[in-house]
Order: C-alpha cells, then sequence, then structure tokens
C-alpha cells in the first residue's frame, strides 16, 4: 500500500506519467524505510569511479557483484544503483528483490583532468530491460565540459520519462576553476541541487556541505540574508530549500569511509536539516557484511526517528 506520505512526495511530480510515478513509488516504498518518505541507497560504481583495489580490497568480497545485491536486499535499502555491468551481473538472479537504479555515466579517475566528463556507458532501454525503476546519471557542475552533462541528460531524462521510469541525479560540482574545498561549499552545493532539479531529477545526490562559502557574489548574499549555515542541520536544511523548497527528494552521500561515531552524527545533522535520505556506498561495503548491515539499520533508524 502506497502510504499517504509516498503520495504526498509523488504529487510533487505532477507532470510525470503513472511508470515514472510507480516506479518512484516502488523506490519509497521498499525496504526497512518503506512508507516513511525516507530512503538509504546502496550505490557501487566506485569500481568504475576509484578503482578496483580502492573499492574492494577492504573487504574483498566486494569483488563480487552478487555480494551488493544481497548487501543492499538484506540490508533492506530502498534500492541499488550501479552501472551496466554489476547491474547485468545480478539482475535476472534478484529479479524482483530490490528496485534497482542503472546509473548510465561514468567516468574513471585513471588521469587526472581539471574538467571531467562522464562517458555514456548505458541506454534507458539497458534499464527497461534488466527491470530497473530509475536511470542515474552523474554532472558535474562547475566543469567546462558541463554543458555536454546537461544536454544528455536533457535527452535521457525525456527518454527515461516517457518510458516510464524515474531519474536520479548525481550532482558533483567539480571543475578546474573550482577549489577542492569549493566542491562541498554550501553556496555550491545548494547550487547542485538547484540545477539539477531545474534538469528534472526526481532525486538529487549531493554531498554534504561544509559552512565555507566559495564564491563571492554569493557570499554576500548569505551574510546579508543571515542565511543559517553553522550547523550541519542548517545546511542540510538549506540544500534542501535550494531544491524547490523541499518538494524534491535530496539525499546525500557517505562519502569516505570512516569511523561509525562519525557517520552517525553526520546522518543525524542531515536528517535533522530534512534529508530525504543517504546513498552510502564505501561506508557499507567496505565493512564486513554484519558490520556494514548493523551500521545501515543504525542509519536507517536516524531517518526513520526523524
Ligand atoms: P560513497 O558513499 O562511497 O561516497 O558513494 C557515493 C558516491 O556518489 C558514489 O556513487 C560515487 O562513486 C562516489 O560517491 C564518488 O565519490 P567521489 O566524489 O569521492 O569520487
Amino acid at each position: 500500500m502506497t502510504t499517504k506520505r509516498v503520495k504526498e512526495i509523488l504529487s510533487w511530480y505532477s507532470a510525470d506519467n503513472a511508470g515514472t510515478k510507480a516506479n518512484l513509488a516502488r523506490m519509497l516504498s521498499h525496504g526497512r524505510l518503506a512508507g516513511t518518505g525516507k530512503m538509504v541507497i546502496l550505490p557501487v560504481d566506485q569500481g568504475f569511479e576509484h578503482g578496483p583495489a580502492r573499492s574492494f580490497a577492504p573487504n574483498p568480497a566486494g569483488y563480487d557483484p552478487r555480494y551488493h545485491f544481497e548487501l543492499a536486499i538484506d540490508a533492506g535499502c530502498n534500492a541499488y544503483a550501479a552501472p551496466l555491468g554489476f547491474i547485468e551481473a545480478g539482475a535476472a538472479e534478484f529479479a524482483g528483490d530490490i528496485p534497482l537504479i542503472l546509473k548510465l555515466n561514468n567516468s574513471d579517475t585513471l588521469a587526472k583532468t581539471g574538467d571531467p566528463i562522464s562517458a555514456l556507458t548505458g541506454t534507458v532501454d539497458d534499464a527497461l530491460r534488466l527491470g530497473c525503476a530509475a536511470i542515474g546519471f552523474t554532472i558535474y557542475p562547475g566543469s567546462g565540459e558541463a554543458k555536454h552533462a546537461y544536454e544528455q541528460i536533457r535527452d535521457l531524462a525525456e527518454e527515461a520519462k516517457a518510458k516510464g521510469l524515474a531519474v536520479v541525479v548525481w550532482s558533483y560540482p567539480r571543475g578546474g576553476g573550482m577549489s577542492k574545498d569549493g566542491e562541498t561549499a554550501i553556496d555550491v552545493v545548494g547550487y547542485a541541487a538547484q540545477i539539477a532539479a531545474q534538469l528534472g531529477a526526481h532525486v538529487i545526490k549531493v554531498k554534504p556541505p561544509t559552512a565555507f562559502i566559495e564564491q563571492a557574489e554569493a557570499k554576500k548574499v548569505y551574510e546579508k540574508e543571515k542565511i543559517p549555515i553553522k550547523t550541519l542541520a542548517e545546511r542540510a536544511r538549506h540544500v534542501v530549500q535550494c531544491a524547490f523548497a523541499g518538494r524534491r527528494i535530496v539525499i546525500f552521500s557517505g562519502g569516505a569511509a570512516k569511523g561509525k561515531a562519525e557517520i552517525l552524527e553526520e546522518i543525524r545533522g542531515l536528517a535533522d536539516g530534512g534529508s530525504f535520505g543517504s546513498i552510502v556506498g564505501r561506508n557499507s561495503f567496505q565493512r564486513p557484511r554484519t558490520e556494514a548491515i548493523e551500521l545501515l539499520h543504525e542509519i536507517m533508524d536516524v531517518y526513520a526517528s526523524a
């Protein structure tokens, strides 16, 4: 049964067809957080994005694609997101067990380039063939190549929506013209969330923002309007506001592996600020399986009681 809260969230996407809404509902109605309007997603594209050893050596079970399907299912995640190869390796075996998000673009980190752009590595029809609920797509606002990515997601989102799929956008500011601290600056993360919303994303994924402000013009406004950004909860609230006043699902990424206390404190801040959930990759699959499931459950409990 679709809960009242899920129906309310679906009502924000009034332009979408029944298929897209049903697929959004599938993700919102699956796992331990089903029906709450909150989501915890397992993303495993790091093998492509960071390389296999950096991703899977800390817990070698993760070299096997089936491991991640089972982890996401057993932990009670709302969805599992991965590139074509990983999804193809388990979609039939685990058909119907968990909503899937096919990441349609990916980039590697073999060479350092100032202006990153991802390659298209899958199609909307792949997502349909594999029974996915959504397509996933990364944009790098601030990159000199961002224009191409914006145009690619325009076309892919149009096709995905016409074919009844949902659209999840990873919005990661990056590029030669941006400082390292700027990638997670509050003004930049808020801007990234707005761009993803304007590109038609149903679910927007950004990194937890810091209190740093990157752009001088933005800094003046944050100071003049006294926008509260001191605590993580305040910053998360601001980012959610930047994505259509909370009328888009905004979730935050887990980041590099860290201690349990630190990650739970971060999750509490995000949840207090109205985050719709988290997408936790390395902090889950790089831990031994039982520890990972325990941590994911604790993360879900924080969201469930927020
Ligand atoms: P993590 O929880 O491991 O950070 O995963 C979330 C994610 O968005 C992945 O989908 C992606 O591969 C990764 O972050 C990118 O991280 P980075 O920006 O550090 O390369």
